[in-house]
């Protein structure tokens, strides 16, 4: 299967919105305008995109506490994600969720997690029951370098391959869990973890969307046909610090900034596209423009929408009948 031309527009625009969100995000953080905690997923955004361009609504994900552009690329509404991390009444989750825990079950995005490793579990549970149901779905669990040393993320891999689920297990490693580098704290090779299950395994280059959108189609259209759980090892890099507020001074002085210069995933996919003729230049700056505007708007918005009320604080609120 080729992109075609609306593919290529909706993938860049969907990476777009994403560096927007994100970039808007941090700077009303650094005003203090939201409450909580953020983390940010700018630069990962051919991950998320590569390959939820292959879902559609049979289709479960679940996210990390670095959620918000898993959530654009799955489809939630980014107006209500917005209202969500200013904690307001109309949030995509009341506003009582915030940064880490935005979740859509309309949309099968199982929700952001504040635990590391908590991803995984739940899409063996999605995987299943697609499964069960012969709906033909596929579920992914996006899962960071720290995640992926995690003990519920071994017991997930057995449990997906013992189940021959349709799972697929994404590792962003974006190279550092908080301050601590995965060349020193991930023991053996992300693929040869995979292989050691049984499953097909293979690493990408997340800064190269079609890439991605490759190895992502191989492991779904394998999942979908009855094939069973793929891994796939995304190299990455994470443009702002862990959490907003962090200086990040365990990076390089320069390393972002030279991943920024020459691996830039929506600058690659601008080159990419224009240099091969598929999409010109004013289509895509037509886009900037928009995703920019839309985000203004979102922002705005959010600002002046009211919090939830004294009377909100009983709902959504599981009781036990027993
Ligand atoms: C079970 C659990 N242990 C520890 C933490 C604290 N914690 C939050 S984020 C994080 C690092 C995660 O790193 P990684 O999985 O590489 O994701 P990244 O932040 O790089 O996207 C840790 C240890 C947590 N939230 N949950
Ligand atoms: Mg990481």
């Amino acid at each position: 299967m080729q992109l075609s031309r609306d593919d290529l527009l909706q993938a860049y625009r969907r990476m777009r919105l994403i560096r927007e969100f994100e970039d808007a995000v941090h700077d009303e953080f650094s005003a203090g305008n939201i409450p909580g905690f953020v983390h940010l997923y700018a630069g990962e955004e051919a991950s998320a995109v590569g390959f939820c361009m292959h879902l559609d609504e049979r289709d479960a994900i679940a996210s990390t506490h670095r959620g918000h552009g898993h959530c654009i690329a799955k489809g939630c509404d980014e107006r209500a994600m917005m209202f969500e991390i200013f904690g307001k009444k109309d949030g995509l989750c009341g506003g009582k969720g915030g940064s880490m825990h935005i979740a859509d079950l309309s949309k099968g995005m199982m929700g952001a997690n504040g635990i590391v490793g908590g991803g995984p579990p739940l899409i063996c549970g999605a995987a299943l029951s697609a499964k069960t149901l012969k709906t033909g779905g596929v579920a992914i669990a996006f899962v960071g370098d720290g995640g992926s040393n995690q003990g519920t993320t071994f017991e997930s891999y057995n449990l997906a391959k013992v189940w021959n689920l349709p799972a697929i297990f994404v590792i962003e490693d974006n190279g550092y869990a908080e301050t601590t580098s995965s060349s020193w704290s991930v023991a053996g090779s992300q693929v040869d973890r995979g292989k050691g299950f049984g499953m097909p395994a293979v690493q990408v280059d997340g800064s190269d969307f079609f890439a991605v959108w490759e190895v992502a189609r191989e492991a779904i259209e394998r999942a979908r046909g009855g094939g069973g759980p793929s891994l796939v090892h995304v190299k990455c890099m994470r443009y702002y610090g862990h959490f907003e507020g962090d200086a990040a001074t365990y990076k390089a002085p320069d390393e972002v900034a030279r991943y920024k210069a020459t691996k830039d995933p929506l600058m690659l996919f601008r080159q990419r596209v224009t240099e091969a003729g598929l999409l010109d230049g004013q289509a895509l700056d037509a886009i900037d423009r928009e995703a920019k505007a839309r985000i203004e708007q979102c922002v705005a918005e959010a600002k002046a929408a009211p919090l939830p009320t004294e009377k909100d604080l009983l709902t959504d609120v599981y009781t036990s009948p027993y």
